[in-house]
């Protein structure tokens, strides 16, 4: 075995969590994961975790967030509506641009994953429009292998970025694509890469959301976000070594979503991990209302917790009605242990 870790070193290791100072009350999370052998556990004091500083382990620490070119909790609240005009028939025309280019982003602090991106971030751009509008998006090859744009909903064959269905099924390097369909059906879809080998352009970070909103729109909210959860796998042997939401472990842990009591918030939950069959989407200490594939205006579900396979999404809608720190995470406890972990902040 030439990996230089797995993540069973990980779990061996410890995979702690990190307490913030924002959530120093609480004792989070356990190290010496249970999942092999005896079922140790110990808890790990905040002080503690301060003494030993950022060594690597999962959680602790923080990474270089200016390096990597992009702020998870930016990502929360970022929809690109493109460049809007009016075309000759009266349809909105909404027009994106995307580069496909390698970049190296540090996942944990000290290990960086050498990633494929559309627009250098993980996940890609959430694309926003309203049913019926026209969507142009151009995707450049910035990089040195093939890429595509595989889009969820409506659209011709030449148009699916598939390999075989003409130019846009494969992007060769430094070429371009110019991919447009109308923006149907409404609902909460998301976008992909597929050239082949497919799980490996995935997981290498080649995904973002697409919204379409309903001509009418939704019911008003006070706070909507993005959330996308994936893998990373950093030795390329098809297992999973991290979780994530919106490209970084632990961040929304490190750094706890800011909601008020009483707030309305719409997630828009999208599931692109790749070599795990299930993942999850916890809330604690409320419950939420579920539009599946946000394509029905009346909820299927209220629950506080929901299952996703891949390329599986939701809407949740949720108020809070007490303040304090309430934890959000996949309830597959292997990978809140390995990154898929956050805290919601309830202000009064
Ligand atoms: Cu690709």
């Amino acid at each position: 075995m030439t990996n230089k870790f797995s993540r069973r070193d990980f779990l061996k290791l410890g995979g702690a969590g990190l307490v913030t100072a924002a959530g120093a009350t609480a004792v989070l999370t356990q190290a010496n994961a249970s999942t092999e052998g005896g079922a140790k556990k110990h808890f790990i004091q905040p002080h503690q975790q301060m003494d030993h500083g950022g060594d690597g382990l999962p959680g602790v620490g923080e990474v270089d967030i200016k390096k990597n070119g992009f702020d998870p909790t930016e990502i929360l609240y970022d929809f690109d509506y493109g460049k809007v005009s009016t075309l000759p028939s009266g349809q909105t025309l909404r027009e994106y641009e995307i580069v496909v280019i390698n970049k190296n982003i540090e996942v944990v602090p000290g290990i960086e994953f050498p990633a494929w991106t559309y627009n250098g971030r993980i996940p890609g751009p959430t694309l926003r429009a309203t049913e019926g509008d026209r969507i142009r998006i151009t995707m450049k090859n910035g990089s040195n292998h093939p890429h595509s744009m595989h889009f969820h909903g409506f659209h011709p064959a030449e148009m699916d970025g598939v390999p075989g269905t003409g130019p846009g099924g494969m992007v060769e390097p430094g070429q371009e694509f110019v991919y447009e369909f109308d923006a149907e059906p409404f609902g909460l879809h998301l976008y992909h890469c597929h050239v082949f080998p497919l799980a490996r352009h995935i997981a290498k970070g080649l995904y973002g959301t697409l919204i379409i909103d309903p001509k009418e729109g939704r019911p008003p909210v006070d706070q909507e976000m993005v959330m996308v959860m994936h893998g990373i796998d950093i030795d390329f042997d098809d297992v999973n070594d991290f979780y994530a939401v919106n490209g970084i472990p632990f961040y929304y842990q490190n750094h706890p979503i800011q909601i008020k009591v009483g707030e309305k918030i719409r997630i828009y939950l999208v599931n692109i991990l790749e070599f795990d069959f299930v993942n999850s989407f916890h809330l604690h200490a409320t419950f939420f209302n579920y539009y599946p594939t946000g394509t029905s205006l009346t909820p299927s579900e209220f629950t506080d917790t929901i299952i996703q396979g891949q390329a599986q999404r939701g809407i949740l809608e949720f108020t809070y009605k007490f303040p304090g720190m309430y934890m959000f995470h996949a309830h597959v406890t292997e990978f809140a242990e390995l990154g898929w972990n956050g805290m919601f902040e309830v202000l009064p």
